[in-house]
């Protein structure tokens, strides 16, 4: 019997919303398991050995991080529809780049402007809110995030280029949705959803509600919430996937075998270390063993990561 398909993750991430809504696209049977917001997250951390970023992908003893490699094994198991149309994969790719990198931290300075942060927390505690506010500084290094005057005049600017992009075609790239509408539709999908008392800054841009709605008809896809000590006992009793035979490309003179150490360039810069056992041209994959995963595969990708030797 093939693994399920895992998704740890929690409900107001916008990085996991890309991905519950592929998951929906392509009609694939998930289970849902759900982490906390910040750190501690010590389940998290048993299957990737350091790394706290939200979403993660799990499929028996092989965990998967960052949104942009999980989109490629999600596209591997279920080509169809495709996330990437022929023609336009590498405007496709770049659109999503830009949205995960430039989009989303404006995105997400306007929707935690006071107004914003009171609504996303009004159910959380004042507690939670400090929590949530300490955690995600220590992530950003202690830099401030943009200030709300700056952030909304940016964001503004940011969706008229989306609404230009979709003069004339129903999505970014044509006529069917690719991973570039997946990658806009999560910080959209917080404001409009999460803090609806800001919502009004696409009033300006109806072409991005009329999409929005678009986007927002596949759902999640069928879902089952699995518990993270399931999910570990899962990963426990299953061995990783044979890896493929694909080229090493060793730019960094790091041999396959060598113990390693792993991070996001930024934000979330928690390491995971483990013995480097392939190095192809858009991923690492370290094997690591903990006392409640057992022996995992941990792949990353490298566009976005750094790895040094661990002596
Ligand atoms: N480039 C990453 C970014 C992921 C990311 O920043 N996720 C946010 C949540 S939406 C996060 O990790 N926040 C801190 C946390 O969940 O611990 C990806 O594509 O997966």
């Amino acid at each position: 019997m093939k693994p399920p398909i895992l998704l740890h993750n929690y409900p107001v991430s916008p990085f996991a919303e890309k991905v519950r809504r592929i998951l929906g696209y392509k009609g694939l049977e998930w289970g849902n398991v759900l982490i906390p917001m910040i750190m501690p997250k010590p389940d998290v951390v048993a299957l990737t050995g350091g790394h706290r970023r939200t979403p993660i992908l799990q499929i028996g003893a092989d965990v998967y991080c960052d949104t942009a490699l999980i989109c490629d094994v999600l596209e591997h198991l279920a080509p169809n529809p495709t996330l990437y149309p022929e023609h336009t994969k590498g405007l496709t790719r770049t659109i999503a780049q830009w949205a995960d990198t430039l989009l989303f931290p404006v995105a997400m300075a306007y929707n935690f402007q006071p107004k914003g942060a009171e609504q996303v927390f009004a159910k959380m505690g004042a507690e939670a809110a400090k929590a949530f506010a300490a955690d995600r500084a220590a992530m950003r290094g202690g830099q401030a995030r943009m200030s709300p005057p700056e952030a909304t005049i940016t964001y503004k600017s940011y969706l008229r280029r989306i609404s230009n992009m979709l003069d004339g075609s129903a999505f970014l790239c044509g006529e069917a949705p690719s991973l570039a509408d997946f990658s806009v539709y999560h910080p959209i999908w917080f404001t409009i959803n999460n803090v609806p008392v800001l919502s009004d800054v696409m009033d300006a841009t109806p072409q991005i509600r009329s999409w929005y709605e678009r986007m927002s008809k596949w759902g999640w896809g069928n879902t089952s919430e699995v518990s993270p000590a399931e999910a570990l006992e899962i990963s426990k009793n299953a061995s990783p996937a044979p890896l493929k035979k694909e080229i090493f490309e060793n730019v960094h003179g790091i041999a396959l075998g060598t113990k390693v150490i792993l991070h996001a360039e930024s934000f979330g810069v928690e390491p995971t270390q483990g013995e480097l056992i392939a190095a192809t041209k858009t991923r690492f994959t370290i094997r690591r063993t903990d006392p409640r995963a057992g022996t995992v595969n941990v792949h990353f990708p490298r566009v976005g990561f750094v790895i040094k030797a661990a002596d």
